[in-house]
């Protein structure tokens, strides 16, 4: 195992798919990290003082580095530990178009599909009608004016993207793209595995016997060594040691370094980040905010799927 520095810290739930998807990958590489706890549902006051507003699961802080969303977090784990890749040279593209395609396409027909009634009651078994209620009204917000399928929709483009899946394993080959794993892998599997946390809609996955014996030899990964961390340990981490990343607004991006900017997620959850503009290149956007409890941090997002506006001192983007 190796112990980078400074600490790896993922900000999850157990039964966020996303996290899921990084967990495997931080097995994958062998990693030590640092877990915190981090609610399900708003209000999340410890996660937006790291984030500045963004809500969403996972995210990743190194010192007062604050990483957000999977796609981005990935290239970060991959420099840190560039072995085994998740972007191998011979299937670069395709392993990240894959994993674009699976984290959109197959992630929304695989969460609306096990989230039918009999998915949801395993699911949240045990849970108090005042928390389902909650959750759903979170949920709701956060999706805004996204159209989600209904369960037939959902159902129907499910068996057709696993059939898609179960033909692309059909040679025999270990893994989607060939003999060794990428990030493709990880990003199919945070689907399948929430399905399968839905004992009585897992059923759906049964006849790609391909698949599953796919979803073991990637489950059996593991997830690295982790050691549980608090909320406020994690704010003291990014307080203490501040921004460590090397950060720089490229020009002709449109815009300039110290620019005050909103950043929002494009698709859901689009909560404005604002924050001074100190790194842009054509993959990353990074913010400097001032937080009364973490300090000083720069919060990252990846360019695509994210809009970067110059701030209009509206309270929402
Ligand atoms: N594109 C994002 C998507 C992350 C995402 O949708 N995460 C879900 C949980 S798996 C989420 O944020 N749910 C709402 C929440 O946790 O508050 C990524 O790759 O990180």
């Amino acid at each position: 195992m190796k112990t980078p520095h400074p600490h790896l810290i993922l900000h999850h739930y157990p039964g966020s798919p996303f996290s899921e998807k990084l967990r495997l990958i931080l097995g994958s590489k062998g990693l030590s990290w640092l877990s915190v706890t981090v609610p399900v549902m708003l209000p999340k006051p410890d996660v937006q003082a790291l984030t500045g507003g963004y809500r969403r699961t996972p995210f990743l802080q190194l010192a007062g580095d604050v990483v957000c969303d999977t796609a981005l977090i990935c290239e970060l784990l991959e420099a840190v530990q560039p072995e085994p890749s998740l972007f191998p040279a011979a299937i670069a593209g395709q392993a990240r178009m894959q994993a674009q395609w699976a984290d959109r396409e197959l992630f929304w027909a695989a969460v609306p599909y096990t989230m039918q009634p009999a998915g949801a009651a395993a699911i949240f078994a045990g849970a108090p009608p005042e928390f389902l209620a909650a959750f759903a009204a979170d949920r709701a917000a956060m999706l805004g004016g996204m159209k989600r399928p209904s369960v037939a929709d959902a159902t129907a483009a499910l068996r057709t993207q696993l059939q898609w899946l179960e033909s692309q394993l059909a040679d025999g080959r270990r893994f989607l793209l060939g003999e060794v794993s990428s990030v493709a892998d990880f990003s199919v599997a945070q689907s399948l595995w929430y399905i399968r946390r839905a004992p009585p809609v897992a059923g759906v996955l049964a006849p790609y016997s391909r698949l599953n014996d796919w979803f073991e030899r990637v489950a059996a990964f593991g997830h690295g060594r982790s050691e549980k961390l608090s909320s406020e340990a994690a704010l003291a981490i990014a307080r203490e040691q501040g921004p460590q990343l090397p950060v720089a607004v490229q020009p002709g991006l449109g815009f300039e370094a110290g620019q005050t900017v909103q950043v929002a997620a494009s698709d859901y959850a689009s909560d404005a980040v604002r924050g001074e503009l100190v790194g842009l290149t054509e993959e990353r956007i990074s913010l400097a905010r001032l937080d009364e409890r973490a300090g000083r941090v720069h919060v990252h997002f990846p360019r695509m799927g994210y809009s970067l506006r110059k701030d209009t001192g509206d309270a929402k983007s």
